[in-house]
């Protein structure tokens, strides 16, 4: 199923030859209308006429997060401010806020490109869309919500936590489709089988739309198992419209990056040199039709690959891989360079474990991993726990190379967080 069939399914030189227009019109438009490209092209001596092929964006330079920071407010504005017509902002983790402004037609082309990655995985005026993300300064709640309304469906702006009345809006108004993190879906989980409620048998849910954080097949399973639906991975980022970037069709195998709206390249995170499909690196990203703030080169920080060779949907826009972590999500211990991502994979395989889990680096560098039993997984006998302790420390030496402490906590014991999930906890005194 189709939203917009003709650039879905665009043949890939068309599709090619659109990108390269559009680059040269946001060059042009940078070059002319905001100071800081206008510096930073001169700094690297390229000039709009300089790109004449897709090839040449490697001339262009990065743009970082510091960009951002420095030019705070308004300094990236390609627009005079009159004609913004929305703000979001993305906190990241020190310093300033990065302001992200929207056009009209910002608003309206991110609501288009979520409307695409909606009907491609099925969803049609007919469902209710119940979306748990948070409204607000973050992009992950309005930006759906107006893609949702674009296809037709009932959206419900029920936001994040409060799962008493989520379960009560999802029983009254036979919601089928829920827009939610990954760490909420597992809390969801849990709290719906605490409550006896069966969502196979009790609930109208089918699927859900799962992104905002990394997370892995693992995980995704558990949720489909735990609620009985399909969970589609769903990527965005601020800089770029927030979500709708990058969404699994029907397949699941793979997210398909509208790339007649961002130019995509994988470079390698410490030297930015550009890398062939398939190779694991950063993820750089340039629109191609933002108005109000258009970004060249944007350094994402996220860690995947281009997914080579045709989906079985036959869409032509090329998909990635699972983000796998991001470059400053790797922790450093005892020398060995460990993503929080390997040892959620470890947990998540064990049917033991619940669905919540913490990391905590301590002192001179000692690793615990915190994690919560599941409601079935302890049956009185502490040998069995014993034996569950040394086996998942056991896969956790054997996945990271370290020797992690492993704590085992009751079920629902661990801090939830309504926004994104922070599973890691750094107290070391290095
Ligand atoms: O999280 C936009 C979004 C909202 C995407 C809702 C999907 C659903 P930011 O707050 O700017 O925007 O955070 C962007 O979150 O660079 C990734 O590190 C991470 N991220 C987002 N989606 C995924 C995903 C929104 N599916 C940052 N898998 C990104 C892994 C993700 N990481």
């Amino acid at each position: 199923m189709f939203w917009d069939e003709k650039i879905e399914m665009m043949e890939r030189g068309a599709l090619e030859a659109l990108q390269l227009k559009r680059l040269q019109a946001t060059v042009r438009r940078v070059a002319r209308k905001v100071p800081r490209y206008q510096q930073k092209l001169a700094e690297s001596r390229v000039q709009p006429r300089d790109i004449r092929s897709l090839a040449d964006v490697h001339r262009l330079p990065f743009t970082t997060n510091a960009d951002l920071r420095e030019t705070y407010p308004t300094g990236l504005l390609a627009v005079p401010k009159d004609d913004t017509l929305r703000l979001h902002t993305s906190s990241g983790t020190t310093g300033k806020p990065k302001a992200l402004f929207f056009s009209a037609k910002d608003v309206d082309n991110a609501a288009e490109l979520i409307a695409r990655c909606l009907v491609m995985t099925g969803v049609t005026k007919r469902d209710v869309l119940q979306n748990m993300m948070t409204y607000g300064l973050f992009t992950g709640a309005l930006v759906m919500h107006y893609g949702a309304e674009k296809v037709g469906c009932l959206v419900i702006p029920a936001g994040p936590g409060n799962s008493e009345k989520q379960l009560l809006l999802m029983q009254d108004f036979r919601t089928t489709v829920i827009h939610v993190t990954p760490s909420y879906a597992l809390y969801l989980a849990d709290f719906l089988e605490k409550k006896g409620v069966d969502p196979r048998r009790d609930l109208a849910l089918r699927k859900a739309f799962v992104g905002a954080e990394p997370y892995t097949e693992e995980t995704r399973r558990k949720i489909e198992q735990a609620l009985g639906i399909d969970v589609y991975n769903s990527y965005g980022l601020s800089e770029m419209n927030g979500p709708g970037v990058a969404f699994e069709c029907e397949h699941k195998c793979g997210m398909h990056l509208w790339e007649d709206n961002y130019l995509l390249e994988i470079v390698d995170p410490k030297t930015g040199e550009p890398l062939p499909d398939g190779q694991t690196g950063e993820l750089v990203l340039t629109t191609l039709c933002r108005e109000a703030m258009p970004l060249l080169r944007y350094r994402s920080r996220d860690i995947t690959s281009i997914i080579p060779g045709p989906c079985p949907c036959a869409r032509t826009h090329r998909r990635l891989h699972r983000i796998t972590g991001r470059a400053d999500d790797m922790l450093t211990v005892r020398g060995v360079n460990i993503y929080p991502q390997q040892i959620e994979r470890v947990l998540m395989s064990l049917p033991a474990v619940g669905r919540n889990y913490q990391i905590v680096l301590e002192g001179l560098d000692e690793m615990t991993v915190n994690v919560e039993l599941a409601e079935a997984g302890f049956d009185g006998h502490v040998e069995h726990l014993t034996r569950l302790q040394s086996e998942i420390a056991d896969r956790l030496r054997a996945e990271t190379l370290t020797k992690p402490k492993v704590h085992l906590v009751p079920p629902g014991t661990l801090p939830v967080s309504e926004g994104k999930a922070k599973r890691v906890i750094d107290n070391r005194s290095l």
